[in-house]
């Protein structure tokens, strides 16, 4: 990867250290051509609601795993919908699906482990978008996982899917926002939200592998739940949390 591109990343990155999501955004919609929002159909909402405000057009894209909860697909349709943009959707390789149910069933998480699931039905999917793209936009924030997501960076060299010909650029535009502030921000603007959150669900992702939480119960424990704290990320975001600082 060339040293240029390494450097205007970590410029970009100590200059947008502590901007706002929406200037992060504007910027990065600015500095590449091939760039999406990735959108999972939960609370990161905000970054599109953010992005249409910015009155430009913007591309944002869903991966949809074959196991979303119902209303998390009709919530994907109410976006689209409300903001008028064509929500891109990647799906996962039937025949590696396939495969795989074949040999283990639906539910092999339970007894595996969630990571050969989501391998085949987010990660590899995930890459087959990001191939086409310089650069994409998560909704990851540092309080969701002291653990995993604790030093995510607001902007960084993306080093789970670069590659030596292709840099891959990610920006996290609401890394340093509290899920407090992320829930202002959707009731002061009307944003439309997925109605699971009104059923005690925080993290969003795949039915089988979600629940509601408890009152102050951390929104991590509503994924996964019979896999350890460390375990909890699916390969998205796994080997990405490495601050770019040269
Ligand atoms: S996960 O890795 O544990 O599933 P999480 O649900 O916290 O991730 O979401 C963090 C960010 O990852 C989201 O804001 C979004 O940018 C991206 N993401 C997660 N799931 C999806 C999805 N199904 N489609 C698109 N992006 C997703
Ligand atoms: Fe499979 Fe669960 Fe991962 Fe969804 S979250 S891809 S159902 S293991």
């Amino acid at each position: 990867m060339s040293s240029s591109r390494r450097t205007e990343v970590a410029q970009l990155a100590r200059r947008l250290a502590d901007a706002h999501p929406q200037q992060v955004l504007e910027e990065a919609f600015q500095h590449f051509e091939q760039v999406a929002i990735s959108f999972s159909g939960a609370e990161d909402v905000v970054l599109v609601d953010m992005a249409a405000q910015l009155g430009i057009p913007f591309r944002a894209f869903s991966l949809d795993t074959g196991r979303l909860h119902p209303e998390t697909y009709r919530y994907l349709d109410t976006v689209r919908e409300h903001y008028g943009f064509d929500l891109e959707f990647a799906f996962p390789d039937a025949a590696e699906v396939e495969s795989l149910v074949n040999a283990k069933g639906l539910s092999s998480f339970l007894a595996d482990g969630h990571k050969e699931c989501c391998q085949a039905r987010k990660v590899a999917p995930l890459k087959r978008k990001l191939a086409g793209l310089d650069a994409w936009i998560t909704g990851q924030r540092r309080d969701q996982s002291v653990g995993t997501r604790g030093e995510v960076a607001v902007v960084e060299l993306d080093a789970a899917f670069s590659t030596e010909t292709r840099p891959l650029v990610k920006f996290n535009p609401l890394a340093a926002w509290s899920s407090a502030a992320v829930w202002d921000y959707i009731r002061a603007n009307d944003v439309p939200y997925n109605p699971l959150h009104a059923r005690g669900f925080i993290s969003i992702g795949c039915e089988p592998c979600t629940r509601a939480v408890l009152p102050n119960q951390h929104e991590r424990e509503g994924r996964w739940w019979w896999e350890t704290a460390a375990d909890k990320e699916c390969g998205l975001h796994a080997a990405n949390l490495r601050v770019v600082n040269d």
